[in-house]
Formats: structure tokens, C-alpha cells, sequence
């Protein structure tokens, strides 16, 4: 078949399976890598070492590393926004997950229907093709290929904003060793003089443009990064900006003209919002996650991009939004996560504690202190009564 009659065909088989909108790359090295390794090196990465390890560097950069022989890659958007529910994200009591994550893993959804679009191409042509699917997990600069098929531009908030849609879709890649005429690369810049996201961003993680006209993001300091890719403490300056945004966050895409404008609800019914994931009551919540263990939270969430944060990751979460709220509603549970066998847990349960105006929370603190062993926790602890650490009550 002809290059260009299939490119036709094949956006017009992916529009079929729910994707859109739907451009082709071609399969160059990536123009931007010394933005990535400069990245890299200033340690904005954070975490999340998986970004950093030099083989998948090398592989950013040369598609062919991944797939010997590629030519050119499907770029599929897949639209995923919901409305928040009524109160939510204004009512400090409930936690607030981020829109990708109410319904069902992304991953899963979109791997089933870009592996029957690379079994239709296969038994379109006449000759044997390979082909390898990507979405999220692969050593892939996916934004980068998705621009150069032509489905947006990089906004001030990193995130690629299509023109007429906004910005709440993934991104999938089919990467193939077949020649497909590419799309044209989207090469404007939308923003103008916009900085909405800039100014709304709680954290200050977004840093606006670099001298090249590169969005630049310190991801250590991304609520999204903190909630879902950091396993330790949260740092407490950053506790507080957090609000009560328990596992991601959308405030850039919900500051975006791009975004207000546009959005409309994903019609896959696999992202739907889960009733239990969408704007839960923060003590129901933490109440929930005490009573699972590790294997119990992994079975309860199976399917869900919730499960990544991990029990104590999330427990974590929600007991800093409980110290946010601030209300004495917190502290039964608060109280009961004191005694979680996580450190984790203990910690961010003392400084959501130490917030909260009450003397139940301050007696639960001091009690705890004579038995507590770990010393973030008694440091935790300590500065939630607002004294110095004492000296250990344990031997
Ligand atoms: C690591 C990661 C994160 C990190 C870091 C985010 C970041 N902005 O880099 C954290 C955990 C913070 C994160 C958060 C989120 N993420 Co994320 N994340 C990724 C991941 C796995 C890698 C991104 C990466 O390599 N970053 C490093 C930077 C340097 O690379 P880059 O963002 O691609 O930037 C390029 C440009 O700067 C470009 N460039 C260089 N020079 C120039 C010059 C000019 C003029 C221009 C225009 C561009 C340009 O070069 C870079 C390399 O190509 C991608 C999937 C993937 N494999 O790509 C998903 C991905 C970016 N995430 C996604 C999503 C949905 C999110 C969240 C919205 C989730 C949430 N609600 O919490 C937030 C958004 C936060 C934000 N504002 O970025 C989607 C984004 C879809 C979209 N429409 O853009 C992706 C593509 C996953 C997917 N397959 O759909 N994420
Ligand atoms: S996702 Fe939230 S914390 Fe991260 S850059 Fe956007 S507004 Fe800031
Ligand atoms: S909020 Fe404004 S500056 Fe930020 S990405 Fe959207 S248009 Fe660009």
C-alpha cells in the first residue's frame, strides 16, 4: 500500500477504536537531548532513577535502539477527562485524585486496543511487519514524537496541549518498521503570554521557558511527582501547598484556558470514575487503607493507576491532607494511624497531629512518644507539640 493511503487508513482504524486525535512521526534521533541530560544532571528527576540509567538514555534518543529498522510511529491521543464531583476540589474534607487515575489503569485500556490496530496493519500489508506498542512505561520521549506528529504543542506547564481539545489525554505509540507519510510537526507556540499555570502551580515547580523556548519542570517539587514517584517523607515545606490533593495533581491543566475551554468528558467507559476514587471523604478514606494490609491494598486497587503510590504512599497522602483540613473530625483516625506499623504512616500522622488544635491530638502525641522507637517519627512527633525532641522514653 501506499504510503499516504496508509496513513489515511490507519488513522482511520485508529479513530474506530476510540483514538483521537491520531498522527504519525517519523522515526529521526531526538532533536532535544541535551535538554533531557541536562535535566538529568540538575537532579530534577528526583526519584526517579528509571529516567537516568544510561541505556534508556541512549535509547530516548535512538528509536532504533528499541525497534532495529523503525520508520515511523503512530502517535494516538486518548482523551480521559471527567468533571469533578459537586464540593470537589473546594471542600478541604475530601481528597482529590487526578482525573487520570479515578477509573481504570490507562496502561491496560490502551495496550489491548494499540495491539489490535497493529494486528489489523499487520494483515493490511502484504508483507511481514514488526511492530512494538508504547504508553508511559517505555524509554520513549513520547511528548516529543507526539509533537512532531503534529498533536500539539508544549505548553508552559510541560504538558502537550492540542489546540481544539486541551490537554487531558495520553499518549500511545505504535512504532513500526513500514513507511508511513508523517503528519507535519506542530511548531507554534500557543501559550503567548499566558502564565496562568505558572502562577497557579502551589509548589512553584514549574520554572517557565529555558533560552530555547523549553518548558522546564523541577519534578522534585511536583505535587504529582510527591504523591505518587517519592517514597519517603514528604518535605514539609511542601506538605502545606499540597492542599488535599491526595494522589496527583491536575492545577495546571485546571488553570489552562486551552484546557477550561475544551475538555469534555472521555466517552471510554473504563474511565469512568470509581465512585470509591472520586472525591472521597478523607477520614472514610484513611479508615479504608488502615484496614488493609500490603497484600489486602494491592488486591483492593488491582487495575487501578492508584495502586503505584503503594498503601503507605497513599496513607501518607491522606494524612497530610487530614493536617490541611485541620479539623478535630480528623483526629480519631489520625490517632488510629499513629499506630500504624509504617514509620511512614506514623510520621505524616504526628505532623497532621501537631496541626490540629486539640488536646485529644496533643495527649495522643505525648502517649506515643513514650513508646515510639523510630527517630523520624519521634522527630515528627516532637515538632508536632511544638518542643524540642526530649530525650528517648524508651531505652
Ligand atoms: C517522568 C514523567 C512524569 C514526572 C515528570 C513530569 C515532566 N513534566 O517531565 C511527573 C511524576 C512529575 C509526572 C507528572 C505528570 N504526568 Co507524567 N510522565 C512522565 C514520563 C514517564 C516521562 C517524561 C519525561 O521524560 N520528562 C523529562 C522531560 C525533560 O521530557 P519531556 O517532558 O518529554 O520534555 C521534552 C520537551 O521539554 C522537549 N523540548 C526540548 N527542547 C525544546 C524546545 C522547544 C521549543 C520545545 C517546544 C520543546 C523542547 O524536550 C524534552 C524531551 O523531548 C511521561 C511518559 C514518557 N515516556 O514520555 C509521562 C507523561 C508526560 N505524563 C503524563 C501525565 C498525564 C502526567 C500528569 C498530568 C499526571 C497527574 N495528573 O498527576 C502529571 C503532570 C505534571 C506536569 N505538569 O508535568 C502524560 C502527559 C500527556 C500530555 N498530554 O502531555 C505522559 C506523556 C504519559 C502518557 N503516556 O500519557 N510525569
Ligand atoms: S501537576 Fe500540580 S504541582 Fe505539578 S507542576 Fe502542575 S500544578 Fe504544579
Ligand atoms: S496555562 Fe497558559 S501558559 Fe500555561 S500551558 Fe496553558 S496556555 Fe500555556
Amino acid at each position: 500500500m501506499n504510503p499516504r493511503l496508509l496513513s489515511q487508513s490507519i488513522k482511520a482504524r485508529a479513530g474506530e477504536l476510540g483514538f483521537g486525535p491520531v498522527g504519525i512521526a517519523d522515526a529521526a534521533r531526538s532533536r532535544h537531548m541535551d535538554l533531557y541530560r541536562g535535566w538529568i544532571e540538575r537532579g530534577a528527576h528526583g526519584e526517579m532513577a528509571y529516567l537516568a540509567r544510561p541505556g534508556s538514555v541512549a535509547r530516548r534518543e535512538d528509536l532504533q535502539r528499541t525497534l532495529e529498522g523503525v520508520r515511523s510511529v503512530v502517535v494516538v491521543a486518548d482523551q480521559y477527562f471527567q468533571e469533578d464531583p459537586a464540593g470537589v476540589p473546594d471542600d478541604p474534607s475530601r481528597g482529590v485524585i487526578a482525573r487520570y487515575a479515578r477509573g481504570d489503569d490507562y496502561h491496560d485500556v490502551m495496550k489491548r486496543r494499540l495491539e489490535e490496530l497493529l494486528t489489523w496493519i499487520q494483515s493490511e500489508v502484504d508483507i511481514p511487519i514488526e511492530g512494538r506498542v508504547y504508553i508511559d512505561t517505555g524509554p520513549i520521549l513520547e511528548r516529543e514524537l507526539a509533537s512532531r506528529a503534529g498533536l500539539g504543542w508544549f505548553g508552559k506547564n510541560t504538558m502537550l496541549i492540542d489546540p481544539t481539545r486541551g490537554s487531558y489525554f495520553f499518549v500511545g505509540l505504535l512504532l513500526l518498521d513500514l513507511e508511513i507519510e508523517p503528519n507535519e510537526p506542530f511548531t507554534e507556540d500557543r501559550c503567548g503570554t499566558c502564565t496562568a499555570c505558572l502562577e497557579a502551580c502551589p509548589t512553584g515547580a514549574l520554572l517557565g521557558r529555558d533560552e530555547d523556548g523549553a518548558p522546564v519542570i523541577d519534578a522534585t517539587r511536583c505535587i504529582s511527582y510527591l504523591t505518587i514517584e517519592h517514597r519517603g517523607p514528604i518535605p514539609r515545606e511542601l506538605r502545606a501547598p499540597m492542599g488535599n490533593r491526595v494522589y496527583g495533581c491536575d492545577i495546571c491543566q485546571e488553570v489552562c484556558p486551552f484546557s477550561r475551554k475544551f475538555s469534555v468528558p472521555s466517552k471510554e467507559p473504563a474511565y469512568s470514575p470509581k465512585s470509591e476514587l472520586d472525591g472521597p471523604p478523607l477520614v472514610e478514606l484513611a479508615e479504608r487503607l488502615l484496614s488493609l494490609s500490603g497484600r489486602g491494598f494491592r488486591r483492593a486497587f488491582a487495575g487501578s493507576p492508584v495502586l503505584r503510590a503503594g498503601r503507605k504512599g497513599l496513607l501518607r497522602n491522606v494524612c497530610v491532607a487530614l493536617g490541611n483540613w485541620g479539623s478535630e473530625a480528623g483526629v480519631p483516625v489520625l490517632v488510629a494511624a499513629l499506630g500504624d506499623p509504617a514509620p511512614l504512616v506514623r510520621a505524616h500522622s504526628a505532623w497532621a497531629l501537631g496541626r490540629i488544635d486539640s488536646s485529644v491530638a496533643t495527649e495522643a502525641l505525648s502517649s506515643r512518644l513514650l513508646v515510639e522507637e523510630d527517630g523520624e517519627v519521634r522527630d515528627e512527633i516532637s515538632s508536632g507539640l511544638g518542643s524540642e525532641r526530649p530525650a528517648s522514653g524508651v531505652s
